[in-house]
C-alpha cells in the first residue's frame, strides 16, 4: 500500500455489491497502469493494418494506449461485464436461405444505453460515498466508443483473460459480456489478473468462416465479419461474400464454439438485451424491401440503427445471393436500380449467384447480371 494514497479495501467491496446489484456479472479493479503491453501491440495492430477502415482506432492511438493517456489524473479502473448470454442456439439459423443472422448482442436493445446508464448509477453511488466524496475524488464512464482498451483492461482487473478470439472470457460468465469501466483519481484496492485459461483449445481459431485469426490472440479486422457487415461501409469484398452465408449483422461463431460458455447462463442477462420478437429471425425478402423510414422504425433502439439502410440492405443482399432461393430474385431486381453503389453492387452479385445456383428464377432473362 502507498503511503500517500491509502487504498480502501473496504470502499472496493461495497463498489462489487453495488455494481452486482445493478446488473453487473463481473466486476474487478485494476491500477490505471496495471496493462503494459497493451500499448505496443495496438500499435503494431494499427502497423500492420488490422483495422482496415475504422480510422478511429489510429486517430485517437495515443488516448487508447494507457488510461493516464486519456485522462492523466486516473489512479484505478473498475471494468465491469454485463451478460448477453443468449437462451437459444446463436448458431441455429446458419443456413436457413430465406432469414438472415444478427448477432446475439444486437437482438435486443442497445447495449451501449443500456450499460452505460447502469455505469452511471454506479458513478453517481460512487461519487456520494463518503470515502470518496471526503477524498475530492473524481470518477469518468466509458462503455465501447470511448478510447479505451477495455479487454486487456478487464483482464488486468482480473475479470477473464482475452481468449485466442481476442475477446475477454470469465471463468464464471463466459464470453456472452458486455465490457464497461469506470476510471477514478482514486487509489482501490487492485484485483489479482485474470489468467489464460485457453490451453490447447483452439475451437475459435476453426470456427472462424472467414480465416481472421493470423495467429491465436491476433484479429485481422478485415477478415471479420463483424467488421464487413457493421464497421465496412464499401462493397463487401468478393472473396468474404460466400463466407457470410445468412450473417446480415455481425458473426458469433467464435464465441458460440467456446467451451466456457457452458458456465453462461442465460439467467445472468440483463432481461434489456432479450432478443425483440423482429430481430431474432427477419425474413430477407422484408429486408431487401427497406427504404430509410422503414430501416429507421425496424431498428430503433437497437445498436443496428448505426449502419443505416444501405449497409443492411447490402448485408441482407449478400445473404439473399447465398441463399440460392430463387424467389428472393423478385426482391433483388428493384434493386440494380437503387439509388446506393454498395446496394446496386450486392443485388448484381446476388442475382448472379442464385442465377448461377441453377435455382429456377421467376425474373425475365437478363435481368441478374
Ligand atoms: C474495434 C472493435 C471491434 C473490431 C475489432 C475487434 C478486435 N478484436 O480488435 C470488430 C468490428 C471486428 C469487432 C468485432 C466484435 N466485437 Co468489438 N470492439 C471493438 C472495440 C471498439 C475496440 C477493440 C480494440 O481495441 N481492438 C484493438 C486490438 C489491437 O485490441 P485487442 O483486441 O485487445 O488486441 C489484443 C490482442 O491482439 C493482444 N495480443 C496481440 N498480440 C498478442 C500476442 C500474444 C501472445 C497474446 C497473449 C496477446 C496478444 O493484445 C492486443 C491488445 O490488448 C471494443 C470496445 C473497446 N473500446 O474496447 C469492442 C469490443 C471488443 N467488441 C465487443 C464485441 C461483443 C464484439 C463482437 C463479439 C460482436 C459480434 N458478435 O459481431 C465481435 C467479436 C470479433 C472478435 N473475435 O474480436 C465487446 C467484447 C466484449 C468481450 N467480452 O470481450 C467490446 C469490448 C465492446 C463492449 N464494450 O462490450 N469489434
Ligand atoms: S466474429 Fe466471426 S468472422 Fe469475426 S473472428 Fe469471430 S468467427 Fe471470425
Ligand atoms: S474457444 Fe478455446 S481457444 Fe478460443 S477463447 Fe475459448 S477457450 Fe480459448
Amino acid at each position: 500500500m502507498r503511503e500517500d494514497k491509502p487504498e480502501h479495501p473496504a470502499l472496493a467491496r461495497r463498489i462489487r455489491d453495488k455494481a452486482v446489484e445493478l446488473g453487473f456479472v463481473a466486476v474487478g479493479i485494476a491500477r490505471a497502469d496495471a496493462a503494459p503491453r497493451t500499448a505496443e501491440r495496438l500499435r503494431q495492430w494499427l502497423d500492420e493494418g488490422r483495422h482496415g477502415d475504422m480510422i478511429w482506432m489510429a486517430q485517437r492511438a495515443h488516448q487508447r494506449e494507457t488510461p493516464r493517456s486519456l485522462w492523466p489524473a486516473v489512479d484505478s479502473v473498475i471494468a465491469l461485464g454485463m451478460s448477453y448470454a443468449p437462451s437459444v442456439d446463436p448458431l441455429a439459423l446458419a443456413g436457413q436461405g430465406d432469414v438472415g443472422r444478427i448477432s446475439v448482442y444486437a437482438q435486443g436493445a442497445d447495449y451501449h444505453d443500456v450499460v452505460k446508464r447502469q455505469l452511471k448509477a454506479l458513478g453517481r453511488w460512487l461519487a456520494n460515498d463518503p470515502d470518496f466524496a471526503a477524498r475530492g475524488a473524481d470518477l469518468k464512464v466509458f462503455v465501447d466508443t470511448a478510447p479505451v482498451m477495455e479487454k486487456p483492461l478487464a483482464e488486468a482487473a482480473g475479470l477473464g483473460w482475452q481468449g485466442k478470439h481476442t475477446n475477454l472470457v470469465s471463468r464464471d460468465a463466459g464470453s456472452w459480456l458486455f465490457l464497461g469501466a469506470i476510471y477514478t483519481t482514486l487509489s482501490l484496492a487492485p484485483d489479482t489478473p485474470g489468467r489464460d485459461r485457453c490451453g490447447s483449445c483452439d475451437a475459435c481459431q476453426r470456427a472462424c468462416p472467414t480465416d481472421a485469426f493470423p495467429a491465436p490472440y491476433r484479429l485481422d479486422a478485415r477478415r471479420c465479419i463483424s467488421y464487413l457487415t457493421i464497421e465496412h461501409a464499401g462493397p463487401i469484398p468478393p472473396e468474404f461474400r460466400a463466407a457470410i452465408g445468412n450473417r446480415i449483422y455481425g458473426c458469433d461463431d467464435c464465441l458460440a464454439v467456446c467451451p466456457w460458455n457452458k458456465f453462461a447462463a442465460a439467467a445472468q442477462r440483463n432481461i434489456a438485451f432479450a432478443p425483440r420478437a423482429e430481430l431474432a429471425a427477419p425474413a430477407l425478402a422484408d429486408l431487401l424491401a427497406l427504404d430509410d423510414a422503414g430501416f429507421r422504425q425496424v431498428f430503433a433502439g437497437s445498436p443496428i440503427k448505426r449502419i443505416g439502410r444501405d449497409r443492411m440492405v447490402r448485408n441482407a443482399a449478400i445473404a439473399a445471393g447465398n441463399s440460392g432461393d430463387a424467389s428472393l430474385a423478385k426482391a433483388l431486381a428493384p434493386l440494380l436500380a437503387d439509388d446506393s453503389d454498395v446496394v446496386r453492387d450486392a443485388a448484381g452479385w446476388a442475382l448472379a449467384r442464385i442465377s448461377a445456383s441453377g435455382a429456377t428464377s421467376p425474373l425475365p432473362a437478363g435481368t441478374a447480371n
